[in-house]
């Protein structure tokens, strides 16, 4: 089988083009980055043919060896689907864990996501608490961008605005989601303020920029930001249509977490 025709590369690109299309990936905004199986890509690429060495600004050691697929920096969502050669690529990790095997794709000089800090960072924080982790990806999706402007930026405050639009939302999301401080993207800081917070949350908000998710597959990680986010458009509507007449109540919210076995995060329901 040719990489192109393998599930997890045309999943991957669909999911970019889904991203774009639902509006949460203008320009060069975003970024994804899915962890292969290293039996599943020595089947369809000759992993000893490396086409350039590519350093990094943070040490990955703890991710020697381990081989993604990523988006590149500076290239558009728009164009993932029609031309992957030049704007995806696939590297891997190299001993020292300061440089990268470029294997794949990022053709023209290209080079990852200027997030791959962050999305490094995030990775070893979800291995260390899930085996089964595979896909960063990060986003600006709108709604959710939006009320980082108007909604209390307390994390305990915007989980509960979140699960209370759609009934749904505490069981995609039981542990609810983090919010880290406004921070210049692309640095280790904002990696290591992100990657802190992947301990507890697989959804961290990043104040008037956007979201990351994290998740087993790439299914899985964009239908949680999507359940974030339409709840999000939810939140913009009712605030539209002049607020909120009844709710979902704490009781409502418990009784689901009965129903559907979910554990919500601990402190955040209000049943006294
Ligand atoms: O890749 O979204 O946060 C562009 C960005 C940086
Ligand atoms: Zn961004």
């Amino acid at each position: 089988m040719n990489l192109q025709e393998t599930k997890f590369f045309k999943t991957f690109c669909n999911t970019a083009n889904n991203m774009y299309q639902h509006g949460w990936d203008e320009r060069n905004g975003g970024n994804i980055t899915l962890l292969l199986d290293k039996e599943e890509i020595e089947k369809v690429l000759d992993v000893t043919e490396v086409k350039r060495v590519i350093p990094m600004i943070f040490d990955a050691s703890e991710l020697a060896g381990k081989y993604f697929l990523v988006t590149g920096s500076g290239k558009y969502f728009k164009n993932v689907k029609e031309n992957p050669e030049k704007n995806i690529g696939i590297i891997r990790v190299q001993e020292n864990g300061k440089n990268i095997d470029l294997l794949w794709g990022l053709e023209d000089g290209a080079v990852p996501t200027s997030e791959l800090p962050s999305h490094f960072m995030s990775h070893i924080a979800r291995l260390k608490v899930d085996d089964d982790h595979r896909v960063v990806m990060h986003c600006h999706a709108s709604h959710l961008l939006a009320m980082t402007f108007t909604h209390d930026l307390t994390e305990k405050a915007m989980t509960r605005t979140l699960w209370q639009m759609c009934t749904e939302c505490l069981v995609v999301f039981p542990e609810g989601v983090s919010i880290i401080p406004w921070l210049v993207p692309g640095t280790n800081e904002i990696g290591e303020a992100t990657a802190k917070k992947m301990i507890d949350t697989r959804l961290i908000i990043w104040p008037f920029h956007g979201i990351y998710g994290s998740g087993r597959d790439l299914d899985e990680t964009f239908g949680l930001i999507e359940t974030a986010e339409k709840a999000a458009e939810i939140y913009t509507y009712v605030q539209a249509q002049g607020g909120a007449k009844q709710c979902i109540t704490d009781k409502n919210l418990s009784d689901l977490a009965k129903a559907f076995e979910i554990t919500p995060r601990e402190g955040y329901l209000n049943l006294n």
